[in-house]
């Protein structure tokens, strides 16, 4: 008769080590997500954002989706013999637990392909970003012109 409230005790605190351990997105934020605006007949441009892990494990970024393009790649700039050119990372990056990924123009970027619409200054767009622990985050992009970097 009296393991009745200990297994409810038990019951208790395995729920709140679950909701500790799966914690919000587990534990993956992405702030100032921007694509950059493009000129009328552009095909593609650029996405970026600043991805932190404030999780206990590892994760890691692996696809990235948006409906104002047909098909949305990880890319990563690179310089070989003082000539600059993107390639593709279907891999993706990993983020430490504590880490954080930086999407910049001129380094790691979201890539947008086929574009459904030129992208204007003032829009936003949304993307998904997916992760391998995390899940599939949505976020929305204001749309800016930027020079630099492609
Ligand atoms: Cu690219």
């Amino acid at each position: 008769m009296s393991s009745r409230p200990l297994s409810t005790l038990a019951l208790f605190v395995f729920v709140v080590l679950l909701l500790t351990a799966c914690g919000p997105a587990g534990g993956i934020a992405i702030r100032d997500a921007y694509a950059r605006a493009t000129p009328p007949e552009a095909q593609t441009t650029g996405a970026f954002a600043v991805i932190t892990n404030g999780g206990q494990q590892a994760d890691r970024l692996i696809s990235a989706a948006s409906p104002a393009a047909k098909a949305v790649e990880l890319h990563e700039t690179v310089t070989e013999d003082g000539v600059m050119k993107m390639q593709p990372h279907p891999e993706g990056w990993e983020i430490a637990a504590g880490g954080r990924l930086e999407l910049a123009p001129g380094g790691k970027h979201i890539m947008l392909i086929d574009l459904v619409a030129p992208l204007k200054a003032g829009d936003t767009i949304e993307l998904t970003l997916t992760f391998e622990k995390a899940g599939a985050i949505k976020v929305q992009a204001p749309v800016k012109a930027v020079m630099s970097g492609m």
